[in-house]
């Protein structure tokens, strides 16, 4: 009898302590800690579900956050100097593909920028 209620506390000591744990988790990870985008849905650690674009859910808030596809990923392609200015309508579109290549592949691919001030095809208005 004796023993037996010593394991009932014994039990009853662990359940309040994972109960005191579960409370100090969530408050830590609720407070200054609110995922409020689909990047720090999968830094908490959550997974990806398999859809396009991609959803990642936070089992916190019950939140479902969708991948923002980043819409200037087609802007010209980076892959080999495949444009010289002429090839631009303008130097708007120009500079747009010369940065966005300077993001995706870390340099003037195209030769845009010969004098290299950051400002591509001068000549182009
Ligand atoms: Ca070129
Ligand atoms: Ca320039």
């Amino acid at each position: 009898m004796k023993k037996w209620l010593m394991w009932l506390l014994i039990v009853l000591a662990l359940v309040i302590l994972l109960v005191a744990v579960y409370f100090i988790i969530t408050r830590n990870t609720t407070v200054g800690n609110e995922i409020t985008n689909f990047e720090e849905c999968i830094d908490a650690g959550n997974p990806a579900m398999e859809s396009y674009p991609r959803q990642c859910r936070d089992p916190i808030s019950d939140k479902t956050f969708t991948e923002v596809i980043e819409n200037n990923f087609e802007v010209c392609d980076c892959s080999a100097d495949m444009y010289n200015c002429d090839d631009f309508e303008n130097q708007n579109n120009a500079q747009e593909c010369f940065e966005f290549c300077m993001t995706d592949v870390g340099r003037d691919v195209h030769g845009l920028d010969n004098d290299g001030d950051g400002s591509v095809c001068e000549g182009l208005n």
